[in-house]
């Protein structure tokens, strides 16, 4: 027989994911629910956890020990992140250490990671890892964002899903991934459905003008407005037309435009 492909057979090589923890039962749930779930399904995407513990050779299966020159808080230590980590490497894949103190992760480290076949990220918990799998083990660091969490199972969702949602096919509306807020670089613009009229506040009318491009320079606007009084910082990096940057200059004065804090 001739193997045939369907409609909706995955035909990329799909993204492989190994997070590497200590707590595998913080997964029971994330994975099993809208784009992640649907990714999976489809063959988009494929998901391991690998206990460091398992890889520990002590009758208590020790993953943690004492700082050396003292402290609070217990250090993961390296040998059973290095042996889980070597368990599943391949020479594609990519070695992450999730940590407070990575690289800020967006949504242009959502797009580079999508293209990736093969993630590995390490979660940490306690004060944090021996510096050695810093040093010798993984290839970048990343962080979710500046608060405390209480180790890297929380980024680790959080990562993944950003991913999941950008495989094609994973979202049930694809123009909602292209059209969605960080693809523009600015933040959305407000949405409505029925009722039209809610405890007294209405909808805009524009919206029922039936008028398309109408429609679609009150969003632009919209948008525009609400990046530059709340997320002036990515303003700075979206790309405004000349139009946009007129629009700006009238509505919030001469200085908005370029991307100062203006709350109206
Ligand atoms: C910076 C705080 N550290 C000072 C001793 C201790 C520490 C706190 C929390 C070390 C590790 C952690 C656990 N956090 C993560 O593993 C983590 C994290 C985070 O806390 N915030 C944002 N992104 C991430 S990614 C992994």
């Amino acid at each position: 027989m001739v193997p045939m492909s369907a409609p909706g057979d995955a035909v990329k090589t799909p993204v492989k994911v190994h997070i590497v923890t200590i707590f595998p039962e913080f997964f029971n749930g994330p994975f099993d629910c809208g784009p992640t779930r649907i990714a999976r399904e489809k063959g988009l995407l494929e998901i391991n956890l690998v206990n460091p513990r398992d890889f520990t050779t002590d009758a208590h299966r020790t993953v943690d020990d004492y700082p050396f020159g003292g402290g609070a808080g217990m250090v993961m230590k390296p040998e059973p992140i290095f042996l889980a980590v070597e368990s599943v490497r391949t020479p594609a894949s990519r070695v992450i250490l999730l940590s407070p103190q990575g690289e800020r992760f967006n949504q242009d480290t959502a797009h580079r990671f999508k293209q990736l076949p093969h993630l590995i990220l390490i979660c940490g918990r306690y004060k944090g890892v021996d510096e050695r799998v810093r040093t010798m083990l993984i290839d970048e660091e990343v962080s979710i964002g500046d608060y405390v969490l209480a180790g890297g199972e929380a980024a680790a969702v959080v990562i993944v899903e950003a991913i999941a949602r950008l495989l094609p096919g994973a979202v049930g509306d694809e123009d909602s991934v292209a059209t969605d807020s960080f693809a523009q670089g600015l933040l959305d613009a407000p949405v409505y459905t029925r009722p039209r009229e809610f405890r007294g506040a209405t909808v805009p009318e524009v919206l029922f003008s039936g008028n398309h491009a109408a429609v679609a320079t009150w969003r632009r606007q919209q948008a525009l407005l609400a990046t530059a009084r709340r997320r002036p910082d990515l303003l700075q990096k979206a790309t405004l037309t000349p139009l946009d940057r007129e629009f700006l200059q009238k509505t919030l004065g001469k200085e908005a435009s370029n991307g100062s804090q203006n709350e109206k």
